[in-house]
């Protein structure tokens, strides 16, 4: 190497390494690092959104849904076109999902496009932790028409929605298994293909057409997939 390389290799690895202090001492890394260490005041890791377990959820038409007894997610979109709401969950153990799942339907005739028709419905759900909906969902229907079909003249019946039906301690021994229905019988629309649902069954009270209004609930133990979830105490003093 001649004296004019030596002193621009010379030159390159001061440049470099002046590069590797300044990487290391800038804000942005230092900050992620503060954001996972050291612990906070309450002691212990805190969550990160790797942590967390992606929802989709697909309703004809309409849902809300709840994880011990908290609101997490609403279709955004009542009626059409369908849609699919995608949500980040940070899941925690058991954990009680509730689900309030609406056919578009008049309340008067049970019907829709103004009176012309009857309306069907489906809901299906996939969580990350391998939470499907099933069978071994509950499903209670409270809102049905128009009774027996008839059109010429639609009956409508409603009961309430009960008290607390979202919390984890609610008695729902009394309500019925969700129904499966097959995917060529829900026909659901593109979205519904370009997400995650496999291993997924559409569910609904038995009437796919005649009960309108559904409530849905499951209790899940453990990750269905095996896997070991972590825990974070920061969370548990709430
Ligand atoms: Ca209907
Ligand atoms: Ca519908």
């Amino acid at each position: 190497m001649n004296r004019t390389n030596r002193k621009l290799a010379i030159a390159f690895a001061l440049c470099a390494t002046a590069a590797i202090v300044v990487c290391l001492a800038s804000p942005g890394t230092g900050q992620q690092r503060d954001d996972r260490r050291p612990p906070s005041p309450g002691g212990g890791e805190k969550p990160e959104i790797e942590d967390t377990k992606r929802l989709n959820v697909y309703a004809d038409n309409w849902f809300s849904l709840y994880i011990n007894g908290e609101l997490i997610a609403v279709d955004s979109i009542a009626f059409m076109p369908h849609n699919v709401i995608s949500v980040d969950v940070f899941p925690e153990y058991p954990m009680t999902i509730a689900v309030m799942a609406k056919d578009n339907a008049d309340f008067k005739t049970g019907m829709e496009y103004n009176n012309t028709q009857i309306g069907d419905g489906g809901f299906i759900l996939k969580l990350g932790d391998g939470t499907v909906t099933s069978k071994h969902w509950k499903a209670k229907s409270v809102s049905r028409g128009p009774i027996d079909g008839d059109t010429s003249n639609p009956r409508v019946v409603h009961e309430e929605v009960p008290k607390n039906w979202t919390a984890p301690d609610f008695d729902d021994t009394s309500w019925q298994a969700a129904k499966e229905f097959d995917e060529r019988t829900v026909r659901p629309k593109g979205p519904f293909y370009q997400h995650d649902f496999k291993g997924a069954k559409f569910i609904w009270a038995d009437n796919l057409e005649l009960d309108n209004t559904v409530l849905f609930r499951v209790r899940v133990d453990s990750p269905p997939d095996g896997s070991t979830p972590k825990t974070f105490p920061i969370l548990q003093s709430k």
